[in-house]
């Protein structure tokens, strides 16, 4: 018996050498001291052996099952350092390896659209104002040609400020407008400006939302005529729909603001279902636009005698979606982290006036 434990000893202690990880030196434990292991079964079978025989024995069997202790433990700690090492170097960081892009946040796609139309404008020679989001209904109405009787007046169109005097009204800005007039008064002619920020409308349902975005834009000089509008908006829509060419499509309409006005189309077409912007039979109203009316160039501060100029807006929410494909207006203001990921821009690649619109 003491040789056949002493072989069974030695082929475990075997085995540990060459055990080459925890599971592996797990299994070699139980089989050796575990409850079904050989150096309980050598104990239990001391009680058959003949008393004077059973010290000795036992003494070698405790000898034994110290000799497999201290090896499994010094074999669980080679095993242990040499797992970590590994791990180590798995996740070693080279610190001289230039920053990682990886970030978590991304940009709203109305911040990203504001950022291309603001970099296109920029290089086109136009400043960026901005303005407040409770204006006077001064500013907001009456400095911009709207009679005193204009429908967008109304309490059903108009958020009225509740507790702003009678006679001197305060409103959500209906369109940024205003932010022009201020600059016109500011900072008089010749003047090229654009007005991009947050506007208000009692208006919500599927494709309409209370608060939502627009970016107009003026210029002004002594002989600034319907031509220059035309080739502003025209090289405004090839670089913001990263097209050689687009068809344009200029429709008589109506402003307070504007005399002539014009609603502007793009040619687009429809494929199953997906919009094509650039080509095709069939148009999109992309933007309105006109030449400033005398009354809002004299609001300005300015002689419309001496001074003439165009002006144009759009909804920064629509501009997004016919650009990046997206289907549906409601998404933009739940602030939904899936809806951002998916459709939001990378925050280190955002256009600018001093940059440019792509890296
Ligand atoms: C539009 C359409 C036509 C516009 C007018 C002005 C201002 F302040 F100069 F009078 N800014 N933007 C304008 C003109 C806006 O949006 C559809």
């Amino acid at each position: 018996m003491p040789e056949e434990i002493a072989s069974e000893v030695s082929r475990l202690l075997e085995a540990i050498a060459v055990a080459d990880d925890a599971a592996g030196l797990e299994k070699i434990r139980l089989e050796a001291l575990g409850r079904k292991g050989i150096i309980t079964a050598a104990l239990k079978s001391l009680g058959g052996l003949p008393p004077e025989a059973r010290r000795s024995v036992g003494q070698e069997i405790n000898s034994h099952k110290t000799t497999l202790q201290n090896a499994i433990e010094a074999k669980a700690e080679i095993l242990h350092t040499a797992e970590r090492d590994a791990r180590m170097k798995a996740e070693a960081l080279d610190v001289s390896l230039p920053p990682q892009r990886v970030i978590a946040g991304k940009l709203h796609p109305i911040s990203q659209v504001i950022a291309e139309v603001t970099a296109i404008f920029a290089d086109m020679g136009f400043s960026v104002a901005e303005g407040p989001d409770i204006e006077s209904d001064e500013l907001n109405f009456t400095a911009l040609n709207f009679p005193p009787d204009h429908p967008a007046r109304e309490m059903h169109d108009t958020f009225y400020m509740a507790d702003s005097p009678e006679e001197a009204p305060m409103v959500l800005r209906t369109h940024t407008s205003p932010v022009q007039v201020r600059a016109l008064r500011e900072y008089g002619a010749p003047i090229r400006v654009i007005a991009p920020g947050r506007t208000y409308r009692s208006d919500h349902d599927m494709t309409h939302s209370p608060m939502f975005h627009q970016i107009e834009g003026v210029m002004i000089d002594k002989s600034t005529h319907f031509a220059h509008l035309k080739g502003c908006l025209h090289d405004f829509c090839r670089a913001f729909f990263e097209l050689d060419n687009v068809p344009l499509r200029f429709r008589p309409s109506f402003f307070p603001f504007t005399e002539p006005s014009a609603e502007v189309d793009i040619g687009c077409s429809r494929q199953d279902g997906r919009l094509i912007i650039g080509s095709g039979a069939d148009w999109m109203e992309i933007l309105g636009c006109g030449m400033m009316h005398p009354n809002v160039i004299a609001s300005g501060g300015l002689d419309p005698a001496e001074y003439q100029g165009f002006a144009f807006g759009m909804g920064v929410e629509r501009l997004a979606m016919l650009k990046y494909g997206m289907p549906d207006l409601r998404p933009f203001f739940d602030g939904e982290p899936h809806w951002t990921r998916h459709y939001g821009f990378p925050a280190l690649e955002t256009p600018s006036p001093a940059r440019g619109l792509r890296i």
